[in-house]
């Protein structure tokens, strides 16, 4: 039978493009499916540099106008991987041309924008989700079973952090390609948008909706030269964010990233405590799960690194790779997004985070950005 096609247009082609473009080529491998995923164009205002990235991934054409990408007939699916300060506008011109949609996280610059996106895409009823794709490390999908299977018992605590180490640099400038990140109009917030955004959304995923938040947040380095303007600017985003928090089940959350944290990288870490069982993940070390469940036999009771590789079904994911034992890596989370997202269209039943959960991920953000300017507590509003 011949397969559908599902044309994907990509706007941008930074990091996140990269790794999206490896997935929608990896997919149709590793996942067979009734949908084939066809590169048909890559975007950006930069003319060569979209035509060498086009080259590079295999996308069969290119554009410089995003407006004009989202006009085209012969586009199933755009793919947001702008600055943040540009998901809203293409989201909206996108529904509008009843295009499916996957975004980059986070979903939009703040909880208001979220709303206009979610009201949207579902007043269209076009397929949407958001790349939040550590959902979908084999080893946290496995975390979410054993929370859904009941294991953990009553939860107690949920503890993450996402540390860094890259702007420490006093001199290191602000704006542009690469940079945007630390530039408040581009981005909305600094780590707590970019790094704590993956933290909350993983947390609801596993532990519910976040009632109330107190939060501090700071921006070490006070000033950089923009890269736009010429001129040294007054930073607006934060570059370090720790809150606490309440969940709706009762539990107590306690959160901290940073990009000033000397040594790390990457380091994103999550623990829950259950009654019965606590569940420990590291990205660092991506594939294991430690688990410790206080059910075990007395004399052998303890903390066990689960090697989360086996290929039965078990093991989230593992069973479409290669043979028992054998790893996988970052990239893959991006991979089984994608392929969720086909199942999704396929049953009908579409996968998260959708921009509704992700709005959820937005209004925490929010309620954390003004405890910290507050210095108070502060109830997250309902998505
Ligand atoms: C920032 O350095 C960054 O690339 C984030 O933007 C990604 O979302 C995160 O997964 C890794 O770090």
């Amino acid at each position: 039978m011949a397969k559908k096609q599902l044309r994907v247009g990509m706007i941008g082609y930074g990091f996140m493009g990269r790794a999206h473009s490896n997935a929608y080529k990896q997919v149709g491998q590793f996942f067979p499916s009734n949908h084939q995923v066809v590169l048909k164009a890559a975007c950006a205002r930069d003319a060569e540099k979209i035509k060498a990235f086009a080259e590079q991934w295999g996308y069969e054409s290119t554009e410089t106008e995003w407006k004009k990408l989202v006009e085209r007939p012969d586009i199933d699916v755009i793919d947001i991987c702008t600055p943040n300060n540009m998901h809203k506008e293409i989201a909206l011109a996108a529904t509008a041309n009843k295009k499916a949609i996957l975004c980059e996280k986070p979903l939009a610059m703040n909880a208001a924008e979220g709303r206009e996106m979610v009201a949207a895409v579902e007043k269209a009823g076009v397929p949407n989700m958001v790349w939040y794709n550590y959902r979908r490390i084999p080893a946290v999908t496995l975390a979410k079973k054993l929370v859904d299977e009941g294991r953990l018992g009553k939860i107690f605590h949920y503890r993450a952090k996402f540390l860094q180490d890259w702007t420490i640099k006093a001199d290191l400038p602000q704006g542009g390609q690469g940079l945007w990140r630390l530039d408040v109009a581009a981005a909305g917030s600094g780590v707590s948008g970019d790094l704590l955004a993956h933290c909350i959304d993983t947390s609801i995923w596993l532990n519910g909706r976040l009632d109330s938040v107190c939060a501090m947040t700071e921006t070490f380095v006070k000033e950089r030269m923009h890269n736009l303007t010429g001129k040294v600017e007054k930073v607006g985003i934060d570059d370090a964010c720790t809150f606490m928090c309440r969940y709706a089940n009762g539990s107590l959350g306690n959160f901290e990233s940073t990009r000033y944290a000397r040594g790390h990288k990457a380091l994103y870490t999550f623990e829950i405590n259950g009654e019965n069982m606590s569940l420990f993940w590291d990205l660092h070390d991506l594939h294991r799960l430690q688990v410790f469940d206080y059910k075990d036999e007395g004399k052998i009771r303890g903390w066990k690194s689960v090697h989360v590789t086996d290929n039965s079904p078990d093991h989230p994911y593992m069973d479409k790779w290669w043979v028992p034992g054998l790893a996988i890596g970052y990239d893959a989370s991006f991979t089984h997004q994608v392929a969720d997202f086909i199942q999704g269209l396929e049953t009908g039943k579409p996968q998260g985070p959708t921009f509704k959960d992700a709005l959820e991920t937005q209004c925490v953000l929010d309620a954390i950005l003004d405890s910290a300017k507050g210095g108070k507590w502060v109830t997250v509003a309902k998505s």
